[in-house]
């Protein structure tokens, strides 16, 4: 047998398990990832980014956008949530786990629609919920996912077609996309003093959410509103730079943080 190449092999000399992820569990993108694969069953190890820092690891895997998740399959990397998530579907696509985006080409494509969507409205209204001090600038913020929110509502009229997920039956693409969000909404939530799960508007994204987070491939990854509200308060400095794009010198800021 030849030995395990390089890119198989960690720091203590054990190979390294076929799937890893470079993360950072309280964030949303993260958490995506970690759903799909624990609704494929598949077994991951978690490579915990220490906030402040970014590992060599994670700047040569993803050189354009440094950011985590990043996805390693037997050394290699893939980048970006949504693409994982589809990527995940695709390797572990005939292990008995139901199919993660829709058959219908057309259903296919009207999820990617909402899943980018999502991503185009709520992470840059959160930021803002979470790191503008500008009253007028938070309003529109909460106007713009209130609004979201509500198209929303109307998605997941459309395609649960009566069902508990966006997915049908199981949780799908669109679950995955809102519902690594999900903590951070609630979050802001409390942050901002705001309500944007309003029972009259959005009925059942509620009860979606309700059942979301209860979900054996969910309730254990998604992180809880009060801790992501905590890390908000304790690390405040680094996520308004992160969130107003302002420059973070990582290394010396981790020996400040950690
Ligand atoms: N569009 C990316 C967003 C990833 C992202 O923003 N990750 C954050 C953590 S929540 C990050 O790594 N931030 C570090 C930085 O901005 O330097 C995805 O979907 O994966």
């Amino acid at each position: 047998m030849s030995p395990p190449s390089s890119s198989t092999i960690n720091g203590s000399g054990d190979p390294a398990p076929a799937v890893r992820v470079l993360g950072f569990s309280p964030s949303p993108f993260v958490t995506r990832v970690l759903v799909a694969l624990k609704l494929k069953g598949v077994e991951y190890e978690l490579l915990e980014e220490k906030v402040g820092t970014k590992s060599e690891l994670l700047l040569r895997s993803n050189p354009i956008h440094k950011k985590v998740p990043v996805l390693l399959y037997h050394g290699k990397p893939i980048s970006e949530s949504l693409i994982i998530v589809e990527y995940i579907d695709e390797v572990w696509a005939s292990n008995g786990a139901p199919a993660i985006l829709p058959r219908d080409p057309h259903d296919r494509a009207v999820q990617r629609f909402w899943a980018q969507y999502i991503d185009d409205k709520i992470p840059p209204a959160i930021r803002v919920l979470r790191s503008v001090d500008i009253a007028e600038e938070k309003e529109k913020a909460v106007g713009e996912l209130s609004t979201t929110l509500q198209y929303l509502e109307e998605a997941f009229v459309k395609c649960s077609q009566g069902k508990n997920y966006f997915g049908g039956d199981n949780i799908g693409y669109l679950d995955i996309a809102l519902g690594g969000l999900f903590g951070w909404i609630k979050a802001v939530e409390k942050l901002a003093g705001v309500k944007l799960f309003e029972e009259a508007k959005v009925p059942n994204l509620i009860s979606w959410a309700d059942r979301f987070r209860v979900h054996p491939a969910v309730m254990d990854v998604l992180v809880d509103a009060d801790i992501l509200v905590d890390l908000t308060l304790k690390y405040i400095t680094l996520f308004k730079a992160l969130d107003l794009g302002l420059p973070v010198e990582f290394g010396k800021l981790a020996q400040n943080l950690n």
